[in-house]
């Protein structure tokens, strides 16, 4: 019987007009009453009759995620015969993938490719048959699905993946030869050797785990808010990343009032621009307002660029900046640089968070731009995957198979710790092969109902 309750897309994992999320299980209905409000802002999904379905929100924090349509089913008037809840949210990636993490950190499991048609079959729902011409049709859609994520997953991260696999299948076979033939091959220091190999494989996979989350980011574009103190440049750089005259520029402090934005796309990373009212201590109303509105934009943005005017001495505004950045992903452009700096790098260091890459720019001669670009790309790619859009783990549940593989991994290394025999570093060792290779589609199924039933595709 199957007792735990299961989520996943329904929908095609691309940035569509729709997306559905299904979750079927006892604790469906808790769940998502957890994180669901009516236009009321009441949380009220469980007195919802069977079969109906409501408009409300998606909220998390008390902040609204997205605006939603639910369809509320009561075991046995479901699909999979259990009780079962579908969310209509709006269809990008950055929206679905959250709500389904939404969901599942308030206690559903990820559910296996088929798993909801299997739950249908293993509780008398539909027969085998059925099942099997639910798959048919299905399966068109699949093979097209599965030609682009082998088309994805082509390049480095494929490469990655299958380097990670060989390293892993490497030891196991060194371990089971020695168990085999203890008289030639020792164990004696294996397993320290073995130690450092899973340290270095844990530190890969941490690092491609990283980028899972900019991989998400790259599809949806990089919220980027360009902050400075009035008169800085920001609207300069705007237009130059722009390519066109967006923005008003002239020589009076405070001339950009509202935030202005802008789509742009530099190198293989989609930015979504957002240039600001100049910030300082304004006293007319309307700035008042646009100054507010820059705090609170640069508040929520994943990228930062700070434009310092380096032909004036740091002021009170600066500082006001600089306390409004702290902890965040920030590029410095030391701008005006080609006029006389009345402030140098080393003293803007100072005042800073130490990591933070500071650029020397001219948005009147267009000097530093590349340098600039460079520091971003540098900030998202951690320099490492060869991102384009079509490369990227956006995917939940290979990020999900990442972890697993790291589990297993440490696994391995308190085993070790524990001085255990050679024999359960396989087992786990094992367990990370085959948790890697999900990923790539190379995972290895023995029982045969699972085998039919991973054929469908998610949510199905
Ligand atoms: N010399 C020099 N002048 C610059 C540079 N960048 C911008 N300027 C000039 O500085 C003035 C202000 O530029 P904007 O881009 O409007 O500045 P802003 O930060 O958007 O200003 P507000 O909208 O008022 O906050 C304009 O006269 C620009 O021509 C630069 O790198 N060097
Ligand atoms: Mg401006």
């Amino acid at each position: 019987m199957n007792s735990d309750t299961i989520a996943a897309i329904a929908t095609a994992m691309s940035n569509s007009g729709i997306g559905i999320i299904r979750i079927s299980g006892k604790e469906s209905i808790n769940i998502v009453s957890n994180i669901y409000v009516d236009k009321n802002n009441t949380k009220v999904l469980n007195t919802y009759k069977t079969n109906t379905i409501h408009y409300g929100y998606i909220i998390e924090n008390e902040e609204i995620l997205d605006e939603v349509m639910v369809s509320v089913m009561k075991s046995p008037n479901s699909f999979t015969t259990e009780d079962t809840v579908e969310i209509n949210c709006h269809g990008g990636i950055l929206v679905i993938n959250s709500i389904l993490e939404l969901v599942i950190r308030n206690g559903a499991r990820l559910a296996q490719p088929g798993e909801f048609t299997k739950r249908a079959f293993l509780n008398g729902r539909i027969d085998l048959s059925e099942a099997e011409a639910v798959m048919d049709i299905i399966s068109s859609e699949n093979e097209i699905a599965l030609k682009n994520s082998v088309r994805q997953l082509k390049g480095s991260v494929y490469n990655k993946i299958t380097e990670l696999r060989n390293e892993i299948i490497y030891e196991i076979a060194f371990i089971e030869s020695a168990l085999d033939d203890p008289e030639h091959i020792s164990l004696d220091d294996y397993p320290e050797r073995l130690n450092l190999k899973m340290k270095d494989l844990i530190f890969k996979i941490d690092k491609l785990l990283s980028t899972t989350e900019n991989g998400k980011i790259i599809k949806e574009g990089v919220n980027t808010v360009i902050v400075g103190k009035p008169n800085a440049g920001k609207s300069s750089l705007l237009n130059i990343l722009a390519g066109e005259e967006k923005a008003i520029v002239t020589d009076i402090a405070g001339t950009t009032r509202d935030i202005i934005e802008e789509n742009i796309r530099l190198h293989d990373i989609n930015l979504h621009v957002i240039d600001t009212a100049g910030i300082r201590r304004a006293e007319d109303i309307i700035e008042k307002i646009g100054v507010e509105k820059a705090k609170k934009y640069t508040k929520e943005a994943d990228l930062i660029i700070y434009v310092v005017d380096s032909s004036v001495p740091l002021d009170e505004n600066d500082f006001d900046i600089i306390k409004l950045i702290e902890n965040k992903k920030c590029i410095i452009l030391f701008n005006k640089s080609d006029l006389e700096s009345k402030i140098s790098i080393g003293e803007l260091k100072e005042k800073v968070n130490e990591t933070i890459k500071i650029i020397k720019t001219s948005t009147k001669e267009n000097t530093g731009i590349e340098d600039f670009e460079k520091a971003v790309k540098d900030l998202f790619l951690n320099g490492e995957i060869n991102i384009n859009s079509d490369i990227m783990i956006t995917n939940l549940r290979h990020k999900e198979a990442l972890k697993e593989s790291l589990d297993s991994l440490v696994q391995v290394s308190k085993s070790i710790l524990n001085n255990m025999p050679e024999d359960f570093y396989s087992i786990d060792l094992m367990s990370a092969y085959k948790s890697l290779g999900k990923i790539i589609g190379e995972e290895v199924e023995e029982d045969l109902v699972n085998e039919i039933f991973s054929k469908f595709c998610m949510g199905k």
